[in-house]
Formats: C-alpha cells, structure tokens, sequence
C-alpha cells in the first residue's frame, strides 16, 4: 500500500507523460509498492485532476480481455479505465500522431447504455436489457512506456493506455445479434493486419460490462445512464504511423475508417 503522497506523485508523473507524450519506466521499477489497487488509487487521481481541467468522463474501457491482448501484453486480468469526451474523434477523420508516441490501434465492439448498472454481480441478461446499442470502434491506444513494456499496475495507473477511441459503422440493437460471434477484421493500408471473433472477449463482449460494474461497485461507483463503454480489443493491437489507413470491418455491424497523418 503506498500512501497518498506517493500515489499523487505518481499521478502527476503519468499527467504530465500524458499531457506531453513521453515515456517513463515502468511504475513498478520507481515505486514497487504499486499494486493494482493504487493503479486504481491513480486513475481516481487523473481523473479528479482532469475534471477539475473541465474535462468530462463519458464512459469506461476495459482491457485486456481477450486472449490475444493478454499473451500481447504479458498479463492474466483485464484491467478498466476511463473514458473522457476529449478522447473521442470522428468516424473518417484524420488523426495526428504527433501527439502520441507509440500509437497502435484495435478494434473492440462498445456499448451504449440507457439505464445505470450497480451491484457486485448484474448479469449479461441485466447488461443486455441497460444497453441503448452496440457499436463498432476502434481504440486507438498510446501506452507511455518504454516499448510499450508493462505489468498490471502499471498499465492501470497509465489509464490503460488510453489515448483516442473511434464510433461507427452501424448501431444495432444488442438482441438483435449474437454477440459471440461477431466476425471483425482489422486492415492497415489494404491489407488484413488482425482477425477476431467477439467471442475472443471473454466469450462475449457484455462479460468485460459485468466485471467492470463489479469493479465500479468494489470502488463505491457504478456504471451511470448514457456511458460509453469500451469492452476491449479482440485482436492484438496494430501498431500505426503517419500515413496509415486503418480499417475495421465488423460483421453485420458495418465499418470503421480512420488515417492518421
Ligand atoms: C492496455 C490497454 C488494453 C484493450 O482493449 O485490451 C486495451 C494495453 O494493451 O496497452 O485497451
Ligand atoms: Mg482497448
């Protein structure tokens, strides 16, 4: 357990890595009493610090939730972070890498929610019922470490490398699909760079929903009315660099592009 000067520390560490991209070592190396709960302890800071900026939390993001992304990543558990609006860029726009530094992106299927979900343990039937709509997106992640090299941790109090996150193809009901078996395909500059089943994520995607309002509710939230959530990337993410068109073909559900410059 670290104490909350080293966890404010540690928070104005990743802002400042955040706000102009750099990297860092690993958390862990500086600070071996960060555990995953004072990543969250970490989060819970940014996320004071940005709303006090007035910048506005819209939703959460799970991550590392499939297979792929776990052995990518060298992890056994999902980790959650949050979603804010200024993360949000346009279906077909042209996003600058400028402004990142190892970018890579993945394609993950989001949930719109129409009703709040609370408690330790709601279920996918609970989740399905919440749920406006289902929709493609693509994550465009940014980790701030070196190599993209991390634990747990670490990755929790970076806010799950989150950077930029793309809407769109076609909203669809979620009971209006089997969301097992949603066929995505993820192309860089023509050609297949990943291939995925939504399956991949925990056997369907509302699994990641119901472990994060499990997680919400451990740390006294819950999942409000009108949040975005992102339920984590089927595929290993697609490292991307100026000039690359990425496309995300989602079976049923349409499809995503975006360049970045
Ligand atoms: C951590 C973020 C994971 C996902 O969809 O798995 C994530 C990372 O791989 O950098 O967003
Ligand atoms: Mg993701």
């Amino acid at each position: 357990m670290l104490d909350a000067a080293t966890l404010d520390t540690i928070a104005t560490q990743v802002a400042e890595a955040q706000a102009a991209p750099h990297t860092m070592p690993k958390l862990t190396d500086d600070f071996p009493g960060l555990d995953v709960e004072g990543g969250y302890d970490v989060q819970d800071r940014l996320l004071a610090r940005w709303s006090a900026d007035g910048r506005e939390l819209i939703g959460y993001k799970a991550g590392l939730t499939s297979k792929a992304k776990m052995e990518q990543m060298g992890v056994t558990e999902p980790s959650f972070g949050i979603l804010m609006r200024d993360f949000v860029d346009c279906e077909g726009s042209v996003i600058p890498t400028g402004g990142m530094i190892h970018p890579r992106v993945e394609a993950e299927i989001a949930f719109l929610m129409k009703d709040e979900l609370a408690g330790p343990d709601v279920t996918i039937e609970e989740i399905l019922d919440a749920t406006e709509f289902v929709q493609p997106a693509i994550e465009i992640l940014d980790s701030r470490f070196e190599k993209f090299k991390f634990d747990l941790a670490s990755v929790i109090a970076d806010n799950g490398s989150a950077a930029r996150f793309v809407l769109g193809g076609r909203p669809r009901r979620p009971r209006d699909l089997d969301l097992r078996t949603i066929g995505l395909v993820l192309e860089r500059n023509g050609e297949i760079a990943a291939l995925a089943s939504s399956g991949a994520v925990l056997g369907h995607p509302a699994e990641a929903i119901r472990m994060m309002v499990s997680w919400l509710h451990s740390r006294g939230r819950t999942l409000p009315a009108g949040s975005v959530v992102l339920t984590g990337g089927a595929t290993e993410a697609i490292p991307v660099e100026a000039g690359d068109a990425v496309f995300a073909r989602f079976q049923d559900m349409g499809e995503i592009s975006v360049r970045f410059a």
